[in-house]
Formats: structure tokens, C-alpha cells, sequence
């Protein structure tokens, strides 16, 4: 548990040389702090006012330490909602470290937990979880999109798209709650199917949500894809094209790949990480081999899409193969991909009709050469498309926590919805409370001290 009557300190601006550092401290001895750091031995303490930048030398006891700006932000009108000092001082190694620990020897104040002042803002109600979450997507975002969305998650757009879901979900629940204790006033709106339908668009801006959390969870963790095909089937020499750059090791012999190689890479601005696998074949030629090739469907099982590929060069037999391990790993393969390699090659006649027939007609297909770079950008273009990469308008970002939960609330509505159509108003009720609850823990008006452990514990110290 959190004791907000102590302050905490910390230094706030990343490790290493650097022009300017500045150390942070919130809490109620904030200010006592500031004057005790800028006032030397025997001196009496000038005062410090409120969003006023002075320029002071900070002292550790009788010795000069650094100089720099001192600001006082007067609580609540601060980042945390409490009174915080920030000493700017210089970067580096050792200054910055210095200041801290003379801060940290004055009675009242200790080291501050990582994400602990963007807990105390949360808890202070400066911020809804949702934008205090954002605050470290912000800082870690790996891309300009990312930035963009973790930006609109802070300035509560996710947030207020929950609320007003709440905040339908709670008229429908009062109309619900009336009619269990007036019915014969309410019978119209549920005899005349409205409740029906009005149940039925929540469910519908509930997946709205869905879609889009789930878009923003991509951009800030990176979509998945993982390459698979036969050994020697140009899947190396693919990850190799789309980095850019000779990071994965090509021969012609079939089972060069023994290891699992990932790599970041942006599409479109996106970030999106490729794994390379051992080719997968029925007889690894070794030890190694056959664990690499366990390693690869380890991690085709996590992956977001699937690359198959398949060598438009080699008889049909080796298509069939691959796409066997596949099916062999998931009953109803949905981010698959086919990607028919080395095109500037004699294609094989028979591999060609196959990749015709069902269940390949389905799959989305794509004609490369790594050699001519025939289909590359076509490949790039696809990948965004098929996993929902192009952010649309409004995309903000989230965590997987926040698509779990979007999950349960729509599927207490679907459950919602079944009741009623049984005429259960009372199992409704209950299950529109769910549906409420898991809104709410999103946003932290439903929330238990662990959850909170668990999300501001990941942040860094300083924030
Ligand atoms: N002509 C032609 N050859 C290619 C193309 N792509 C890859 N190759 C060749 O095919 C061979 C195998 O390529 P890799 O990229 O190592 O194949 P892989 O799927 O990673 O193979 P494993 O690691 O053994 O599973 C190499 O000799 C490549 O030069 C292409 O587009 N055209
Ligand atoms: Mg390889």
C-alpha cells in the first residue's frame, strides 16, 4: 500500500551524459525540500512562489553540489496533484546522483517506486488509467504512429469512448431496474423489441472498441510475424529483403536456419517484428534441426500472421507438406498468409494449379522474388491491410489488458441479450453489472490494488 503521507523523490531524466538533469520530488515536504537544497548553512531560506523558475546552487549540507533552476508546482495544480519541486540541474553520471541523494537525507522523503508519480496522479484523479497507462506508451513508443496514439489515449480518447458506453449502459440499466419494480410501466419497452435493439448496438460499439484497442495494442507492442515454409523455400533471404540489410545467414542448403532469428522492423510507420524459423520438414538431417524446427512452431503459435512460403519453383509435394505442419498446428489457420517465393525461377507447372485448388484459392497469395524484388512492396502494402496496421481515424492506444476486457464486457452482452430474449430481466440486470464492471476496470473506476501494482510497477522511476 502506497503512504502518501511521505515524498518521494527521483531523477526524472534518462541516465548518462546529457546537458540537463532534474530531479523530482512530490509529497507533502516538497517545498521544505526545495528550500533546504537551495539555502546554505547559517543562511536564512529565500521563499520560493509557485511556477516561478529561480536560478539557485543546491547544497548537500555545507557543500555546493550544482546550481540550476528550481521550480515549485503547488498542489493540486501539478503533475501528481500534490506539491512538486523539480531541481534542473546538470546531466551526467554523477551531479544528478549527487542532488538525489542529498534530497533523499532530508526526514520525510524516500526514493520514489517505478510509475509511482503517475500513480499518485491517478489516485489523486489528475488522470483515468487509461491516460496514465498512456503516459509510458508515450515514453516507449517505438514509432511516430504510436506516439500519435499513446498521445490520444493521454488526452483521453479511449477514455471518453468507454465513458459514453458507461454511460448508455447505466440509462439502459435504470430503465431495466425500473421495470423490475414497476413492470406494468415498462412493459412497452421491452415487449416492443427496443430493449432488444438497444442491447444489440451496445454489443456493436463494444466491438467498435474492440477493433480499435486491438489495433493500438499492435502499434504499441508490434504486430508478429513469423515466416514458415520448407527448408531452402527463400525465407531467410525474405526477412533479409524486408530488413534491409544481411542479418540472417542464406546457402542453398536446405536447413541453413537451425535458430530462431527476430527482427524489428517499421512498415508504414508501424512497428512490426519478423521471425525467421528453421524450414520445417518431416526428417531434420540433425539434433539441431529438429529443435530448431520445434522452436519454429513455438513460435507460430504466437504469431499474428503467418508468412507461408512456398517455393513456386519445386514440385507440388513440398507445397503439401508445408501447408500440412500448418494444419497440423492450428484447426482453422486465420492469419495465414501464402507467400510463393523465388518467381524468377521456371515455375513449377503442377505447384502452380495447386495453389489454385481449395483450401489455397482462400488464402491470400503473393507472387516475390528476393533476387528481382518483384512483389516486395506489393508484400509490404499487403502486411499493413492484413493486420488492420493502417491505423484508422481515432486509433488510440492500448494494452492487451484493456482488449481483455473489452472482450468480457461484450460477451456479458451477448449474454445479456440471451437472457432477455428468455424474459430473464433479473439475470439481464446481472449481467449488464458485468458488463459495467469490466468497463470500469479499464478505465479504474472498478479496480483493486493489485491491478495496480501490475500496471504501475512496469513504468520507469521518475514518472
Ligand atoms: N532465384 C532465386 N533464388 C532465391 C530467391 N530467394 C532465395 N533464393 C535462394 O534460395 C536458397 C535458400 O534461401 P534461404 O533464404 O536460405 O532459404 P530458407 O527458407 O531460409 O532455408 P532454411 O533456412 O534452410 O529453412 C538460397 O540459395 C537463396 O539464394 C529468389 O527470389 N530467387
Ligand atoms: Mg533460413
Amino acid at each position: 500500500m502506497i503512504d502518501f503521507n511521505d515524498s518521494i523523490a527521483a531523477i526524472a531524466t534518462p541516465p548518462g551524459r546529457g546537458g540537463i538533469a532534474i530531479v523530482r520530488i512530490s509529497g507533502p515536504d516538497a517545498l521544505k525540500v526545495a528550500s533546504l537544497i537551495t539555502t546554505p548553512p547559517g543562511a536564512s531560506a529565500r521563499p520560493i512562489k509557485a511556477r516561478t523558475a529561480y536560478f539557485r546552487k543546491f547544497y548537500d549540507g555545507p557543500e555546493e553540489i550544482d546550481e540550476g533552476v528550481v521550480l515549485y508546482f503547488a498542489a493540486p495544480h501539478s503533475y501528481t496533484g500534490e506539491d512538486v519541486v523539480e531541481l534542473q540541474g546538470h546531466g551526467g553520471n554523477v551531479v544528478p546522483q549527487r542532488v538525489l541523494s542529498a534530497v533523499l537525507k532530508i526526514a520525510g522523503v524516500r526514493q520514489a517506486e517505478p510509475g509511482e508519480f503517475t500513480r499518485r496522479a491517478f489516485l489523486n484523479g489528475k488522470m483515468d488509467l487509461t491516460a496514465a497507462e498512456a503516459v509510458e506508451d508515450l515514453i516507449s513508443a517505438g514509432s511516430e504512429s504510436a506516439a500519435k496514439a499513446a498521445l490520444a489515449s493521454l488526452s483521453g480518447a479511449f477514455a471518453s469512448r468507454l465513458e459514453t458506453l458507461s454511460a448508455k449502459l447505466t440509462q439502459f440499466r435504470v430503465r431495466l431496474e425500473a421495470c423490475l419494480d414497476f413492470p406494468e410501466e415498462h412493459e412497452d419497452f421491452f415487449d416492443s423489441g427496443r430493449a432488444a435493439t438497444e442491447l444489440e448496438s451496445l454489443e456493436a460499439l463494444t466491438r467498435q472498441a474492440l477493433t480499435i484497442a486491438g489495433q493500438g495494442v499492435r502499434l504499441n507492442e508490434g504486430a508478429r510475424i513469423v515466416l514458415a515454409g520448407q527448408p531452402n523455400a527463400g525465407k531467410s533471404s525474405l526477412l533479409n529483403a524486408l530488413a534491409g540489410s544481411e542479418r540472417a545467414i542464406v546457402t542453398n542448403i536446405p536447413g541453413t536456419t537451425r535458430d530462431v532469428l527476430t527482427i524489428n522492423i517499421e512498415i508504414g510507420g508501424i512497428p512490426v517484428t519478423i521471425t525467421d524459423t528453421a524450414g520445417i520438414r518431416d526428417r531434420p538431417s540433425d539434433e539441431i534441426e529438429a529443435i530448431g524446427i520445434e522452436r519454429a512452431l513455438n513460435e507460430l503459435k504466437q504469431a499474428d500472421l503467418v508468412l507461408l512460403m512456398i517455393d513456386s519453383s519445386k514440385p507440388a509435394a513440398e507445397a503439401r507438406e508445408a501447408l500440412a505442419h500448418i494444419q497440423k498446428l492450428f484447426d482453422h489457420p486465420k492469419n495465414l498468409m501464402v507467400v510463393k517465393s523465388k518467381i524468377d525461377l521456371a515455375p513449377n507447372a503442377e505447384t502452380a494449379e495447386l495453389l489454385t485448388q481449395e483450401p489455397w484459392s482462400h488464402l491470400p497469395q503473393i507472387a516475390t522474388s528476393t533476387k528481382t524484388e518483384h512483389g516486395l512492396d506489393l508484400l509490404r502494402q499487403q502486411l499493413n491491410e492484413v493486420l488492420g496496421l493502417i491505423p484508422s481515424e481515432g486509433v488510440f492506444s492500448a494494452r492487451r489488458r484493456h482488449v481483455f476486457e473489452l472482450n468480457e464486457c461484450a460477451a456479458a452482452l451477448t449474454r445479456a441479450q440471451e437472457m432477455l430474449e428468455l424474459g430473464d430481466l433479473v439475470l439481464t440486470a446481472r449481467e449488464l453489472t458485468l458488463a459495467q464492471d469490466h468497463l470500469g476496470t479499464i478505465t479504474g473506476k472498478v479496480t483493486s490494488d493489485d491491478i495496480l501494482g501490475i500496471i504501475f510497477s512496469t513504468f520507469c522511476i521518475g514518472k
